[in-house]
């Protein structure tokens, strides 16, 4: 007979960190102080109870048995992992200032640069301490542009701010689009909104390059060519203006520009935005009858159709739609892109950028991280990585990783685990994970702001973001009054933002006691009260696009790679399992994604003469990536998909897929062209 430790049980409350629409929820099992299990939070008005597969695994990575729990120092060469040798972290942070302050003496401070995202979307440890040091520090900085800010700059134009309606309000929906998002994938909790809405008698479209679980779910899919959208959008408000579905009272209320934008739309027939987008010329008339005749009419933009050259275009066509209808006007009608705004924390106080001292300090694009590698005047010779895998995610990866493999380049990654960028480290610091930390979390689709107290104690010699950088700034002799401040203390600063009037009545207390607050708002959408342009109406014509040399009304431009002339477009997403690169070294969830396919119209391939199964080469002047085929009638002749940003450690065959991508940066923002990548393919 065994002798039982008696099992103590209790449940805790968490909320998700993942760079996820959905900031769900969670509510965490603990069996004797161990985490065993983690569920959606019931009481949580949008989470409901309910969450993904892949955070329902968490558990087996928090406590997964290959989490760096203290610092390491490259004994290896660089390129390989490891081999790494243990170091105290007071060996690790002598290092770290001893080097950074011999680099501002010999080459100035912006021989120093951050590389961050949002591997923890907690305010704190993803844009708290960190800007602080860097900006004292008088680092490169660093233009985070990866994901969204292409199509963000673009609804911005045609609205004035990202935001859009308030997400639960999606449920009164009677049509909704789905245009270039794969909710069921990446933002499951509109999907329960959207499917509650289609039991009330709404109808579903997904708009996309690929016929994937959001269309299997949707009632009907519209295939469109890659980066053609604003053709389609155009097309759709032909239809509608010339067969009088547009609202005219609402136009002339709210809205500036009419006449210019008409004059651009009446260049889209049906036909002609047929050849542009492959969606046949009777469709596009019915799609615009439909969105003309019903309301509420909802249109959830997603990151997709933005990861193209044209993106920022085509996110400010499609917010143009729900004006021409008046349906922002309307209980559910309207659009999400970006609903982060709502929620909005004091960054200014944050993130003090009066801390920088030189305001030229320049800047580096984060797409563009190879090209910043390779500068030769004031080259960077210190890289700083956290919540963030560049050697996976970003574009370009020939180029990227010849510059991380420099001699002259000191790499330091903070991670849980040693990513396929520790591959280039020469220090790895131990970070914990957020249920370890205290910090707090807004959202960018529903309203909702929480707190989040640790429920866990830090791990091995793990340090939480916002306590590594204190704890560098105390080190470099950094102002006290700046760094020397406890988390709590700067959640009061984030909280206390007069400029967001949402905020309001939204205190420490009481997010300590309930978990979570609604931002403020009245109405459906910031819209019912005023429309923050500079014109204060919806902008169908903008003056600032104009201004910069745009084209002031919605047009219509095609995607343009280094080489057009290669025959496919390849579209490179995140994959079901995964969050990003997170989660692609956990084993349960790999073996449900089992490997990366390349998606390819069946006659694509009979051309090739390649079949499902088969391995082909993958290539374009920047590089090359072998990789399995699925051929298949998802997607239209001429267009490759691939989904999942897989590591290369541990994954034997897998190649990243970022080799292909581009540095070239988007219409808007500076954004990322992950989804406009010209290429061959050679059957092996
Ligand atoms: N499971 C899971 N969830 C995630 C993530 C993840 O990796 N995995 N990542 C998170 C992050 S950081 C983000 S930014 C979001 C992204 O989530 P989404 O906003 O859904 O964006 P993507 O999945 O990048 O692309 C959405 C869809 O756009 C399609 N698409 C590509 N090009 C075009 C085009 O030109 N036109 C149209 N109409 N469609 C196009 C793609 O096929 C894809 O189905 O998801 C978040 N949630
Ligand atoms: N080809 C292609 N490339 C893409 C995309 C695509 O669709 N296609 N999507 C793009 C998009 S939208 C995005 S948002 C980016 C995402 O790119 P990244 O931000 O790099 O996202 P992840 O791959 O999830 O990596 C986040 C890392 O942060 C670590 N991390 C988590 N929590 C913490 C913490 O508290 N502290 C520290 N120090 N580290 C932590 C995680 O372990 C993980 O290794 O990728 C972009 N790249
Ligand atoms: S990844 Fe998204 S859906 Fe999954 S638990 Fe986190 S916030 Fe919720
Ligand atoms: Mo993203």
């Amino acid at each position: 007979m065994r002798d039982l430790e008696p099992t103590t049980v209790r449940y805790a409350r968490s909320v998700c960190p993942l760079d996820c629409p959905d900031t769900c929820s969670l509510r965490v099992k603990f069996e004797n102080d161990r985490i065993v299990a983690v569920d959606g939070n019931p009481d949580h008005p949008v989470t409901q109870g309910a969450i993904c597969n892949k955070v329902r695994n968490i558990p087996d990575r928090v406590n997964h048995p290959d989490r760096l729990m203290y610092p390491l120092r490259r004994v290896g060469p660089k390129g390989t992992m490891g081999p790494f040798e243990r170091i105290s972290w007071e060996e690790a942070y002598d290092e770290i200032t001893s080097r950074m302050k011999q680099l501002i003496e010999q080459h100035g401070p912006e021989s120093i640069m951050p590389y961050s995202f949002y591997g923890n979307m907690g305010v704190l440890n993803a844009e708290g301490m960190d800007r602080r040091f860097f900006h004292r520090l008088g680092a490169t900085r660093l233009d985070r542009t990866i994901c969204s800010v292409a199509g963000n700059v673009g609804y911005n134009y045609t609205m004035g701010t990202s935001a859009g309606i308030d997400a639960e309000d999606t449920v009164h929906s009677k049509l909704i689009w789905i245009w270039g998002a794969n909710v069921v994938s990446t933002n499951m909790h509109q999907v329960v909104y959207a499917t509650e809405a289609r039991k009330r008698g709404a109808r579903i479209v997904h708009i996309d390059v690929h016929r994937n679980r959001t269309s299997a779910w949707a009632d009907e899919f519209i295939a469109v060519r890659p980066g053609t959208d604003a053709a389609l959008a155009l097309g759709i408000m032909h239809v509608l203006i010339r067969e009088g579905l547009t609202d005219s009272a609402y136009l002339a209320e709210h809205t500036i520009g009419f006449d210019e934008l008409a004059a651009e739309a009446a260049q889209y027939s049906p036909e002609r935005v047929a050849e542009i987008t492959g969606v046949p010329a009777e469709d596009v008339v019915r799609l615009a009858r439909e969105y003309g005749t019903t309301s509420p009419a909802y249109i959830r933009i997603g990151n997709g159709l933005q990861h193209h050259d044209n993106g920022g275009m085509a996110v400010r066509t499609i917010a143009c739609l729900p004006a021409l209808t008046g349906q922002w006007a309307v209980k559910g009608g309207g659009a999400i892109k970006s609903n982060s705004m709502y929620t909005g924390l004091n960054a200014e106080r944050v993130e003090r950028p009066d801390l920088l001292q030189n305001p030229a300090t320049r800047t580096v694009n984060m797409n563009q991280l190879g090209q910043a590698l390779a500068i030769e005047d004031k080259p960077v010779k210190f890289l700083f990585v956290y919540n963030c895998n560049p050697a996976t995610v970003a574009p370009d990866q020939n180029q990227v990783r010849r510059g991380l493999m420099r001699d002259d380049l000191f790499t330091v990654v903070h991670d849980l685990f040693l990513t396929d960028t520790c591959r280039y480290a020469d220090i790895v610091l131990p970070a914990t994970s957020h249920f370890e930390n205290l910090d707090i979390f807004g959202s960018y689709w529903h309203l909702y702001l929480q707190l989040h107290e640790p429920i866990l104690k830090p791990m091995g010699e793990c340090k939480s973001n916002f306590t590594l950088f204190k704890e560098l700034g105390l080190r470099m002799g950094f102002e006290a009054e700046a760094f020397d401040i406890t988390v709590e203390q700067m959640i009061r600063e984030a909280l206390d933002n007069p400029a967001n009037p949402y905020l309001e009545g939204i205190t420490y207390e009481a997010l300590q006691e309930k978990g979570w607050m609604k931002a403020a708002l009245s109405g459906g959408s910031i819209f019912e009260e005023r429309i923050p342009t500079p014109s204060g109406k919806i902008e169908l014509a903008s003056e600032r696009m104009r201004l910069s040399g745009m084209s002031p009304v919605p047009t219509y431009t095609p995607v343009r790679d280094d080489d057009d002339t290669l025959p496919f477009l390849l579209v490179t997403g995140p994959n079901h399992n995964f969050l990003n690169s997170t989660f692609a070294n956990q084993e349960k969830l790999k073996r449900i994604e089992k490997r990366p396919l390349l998606h390819m119209h069946v006659n694509d391939a009979a051309a090739l003469g390649v079949v499902s199964g088969d391995r082909v080469r993958v290539c374009n002047g920047r590089g090359e990536v072998l990789i399995t085929v699925d051929a298949a009638e998802n997607v239209l002749p001429g267009v490759l998909v691939t989904q999942g940003l897989w590591w290369e450690e541990g994954n034997e065959g897998v190649q990243a897929i970022n080799t292909l991508t581009s540095q070239r940066l988007a219409d808007m923002g500076g954004g990322a062209t992950f989804f406009s990548t010209r290429v061959t393919v050679e059957k092996l």
